[in-house]
């Protein structure tokens, strides 16, 4: 078996373009979007002119099907920039993941096609009022009539839920048959989703976190993405497949709030040398390239499993779950060695640290991966691999 930590030359070129966009596009404006909560229309509009979002969606729908781990390198790149704005890239790859495991060949062409023809959006809803990490408790109700499901019930926490063109919906087809009971389908806002409220959130305030519900809305039954009642797996499966890409943003995050602790450190004197000379900053800048380095390589280690066809489920977990902590704690950090610069909106990285804070929590919380961990390692599952 051979390991190779080398990029290959297109996943270099994607680094670099995505590196190039963090930094003119993304950096000028991240602290008006964060602060004003202003949805970045016009910089997703770019990314999409430049590919550098919906990279997953195959060459046959008119994609570029680019492997996950150069999904995850550009999500790294784009985070740096701004993870809120970065969200808001790729909230497409969630939503779009069902219709690209599940979706019938009528169902990939219409909506996959879409989101490569124009700059659409489309919402992954999940998570409900009471179904957070306990997915099966949703209320989301799809009773079949004829040729149509019929659904009932709201969604919270949806990102990009005010301005999805469409939306990948969990629901219950059959309540009393728990985490087996559930289907996912395809639904057009026009159908008559309507948004109740949009968040205000500590961080990624740039991204839109909507609630949205459904009230008699009726789905052409053809919308229904795989089997039905066999949504949960599809959503598991998807969340294997977007995990990587979380715990690559994560690690954006940590390079961000590091590369301004070491400029930072360098530049601050007090006891009449930069702080960069004392020991104490330098064993937290130490501690913050540590963690930088391993997230890097679950995350990547996480995508390159998927890209070879091996399930993914416990590295996703681990890369997401150490990645997502570490942006805490380095973000924190960060904070640290500004002092009490750091706490002031004009440096950068009290931003860092309100934007690390969701990384704990959307996707799966810390919790639920060391779950997902626990329950691997006791009792791993057949199709586990030991790379
Ligand atoms: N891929 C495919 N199938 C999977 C799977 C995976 N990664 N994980 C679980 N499954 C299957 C299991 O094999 C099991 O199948 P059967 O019905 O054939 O027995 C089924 O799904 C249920 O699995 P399990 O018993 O592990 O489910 P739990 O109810 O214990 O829930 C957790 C598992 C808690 C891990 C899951 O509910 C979860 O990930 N919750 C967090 C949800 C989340 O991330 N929310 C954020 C919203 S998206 S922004």
């Amino acid at each position: 078996m051979s390991v190779n930590f080398q990029l290959s030359d297109e996943q270099k070129l994607m680094q670099e373009t995505a590196k190039d966009f963090a930094v003119n596009e993304i950096r000028p404006v991240a602290e008006h979007h964060d602060r004003d909560s202003i949805f970045p229309r016009e910089i997703i509009n770019k990314a999409w002119e430049l590919g550098l979002m919906n990279t997953t969606i195959p060459e046959a729908y008119g994609g570029a099907e680019l492997d996950f781990l150069s999904g995850s390198i550009i999500e790294e790149q784009l985070s740096w920039g701004c993870s809120g704005i970065a969200t808001s890239i790729f909230t497409n790859g969630l939503a779009s993941m069902p219709v690209e495991l599940g979706g019938s060949e009528e169902t990939k062409k219409k909506y996959l096609s879409q989101l490569i023809e124009e700059p659409k959006l489309a919402s992954f809803c999940l998570t409900e009022p009471e179904a957070g990490s306990d997915v099966s408790s949703m209320k989301t109700t799809a009773v079949k009539k004829g040729d149509k499901y019929v659904l009932n019930g709201s969604k919270c926490f949806i990102t990009n839920g005010s301005h999805a063109d469409w939306y990948t919906v969990y629901a219950k087809t059959d309540p009393d048959a728990g985490h087996r009971g559930i289907s996912a389908f395809v639904v057009e806002k026009d159908w008559g989703v309507v948004v109740d409220k949009k968040e205000d959130k500590l961080g990624q305030r740039a991204s839109d976190t909507a609630m949205v519900s459904f009230s008699d809305v009726e789905v052409p039954a053809e919308n229904l993405l795989g089997e039905e009642n066999a949504g949960f797996k599809l959503a598991m499966m998807t969340l294997d497949r977007t995990r990587p890409g979380v715990a690559a943003m994560a690690t954006g995050i940590q390079q961000a709030s590091l590369d301004a602790a070491v400029d930072y450190a360098k530049e601050r004197i007090q006891f009449g040398v930069p702080i960069a000379m004392h020991q104490a900053i330098q064993f937290m800048i130490a501690d913050m390239a540590t963690k930088l380095e391993a997230s890097r390589l679950l995350y990547m280690k996480s995508a390159w499993l998927l890209d070879n066809g091996l399930r993914n489920s416990l590295v996703a977990s681990h890369a997401k779950r150490f990645a997502a902590d570490s942006a805490m704690e380095t973000a924190v950090d960060a904070v640290q060695v500004f002092g009490g610069y750091g706490f002031i909106k004009e440096y950068p990285v009290e931003k860092f640290m309100r934007d690390a804070k969701i990384m704990q929590l959307y996707e799966g919380t810390s919790q639920i991966q060391r779950l997902v961990i626990a329950k691997e390692t006791l009792a791993p599952s057949r199709d586990t691999v030991a790379v």
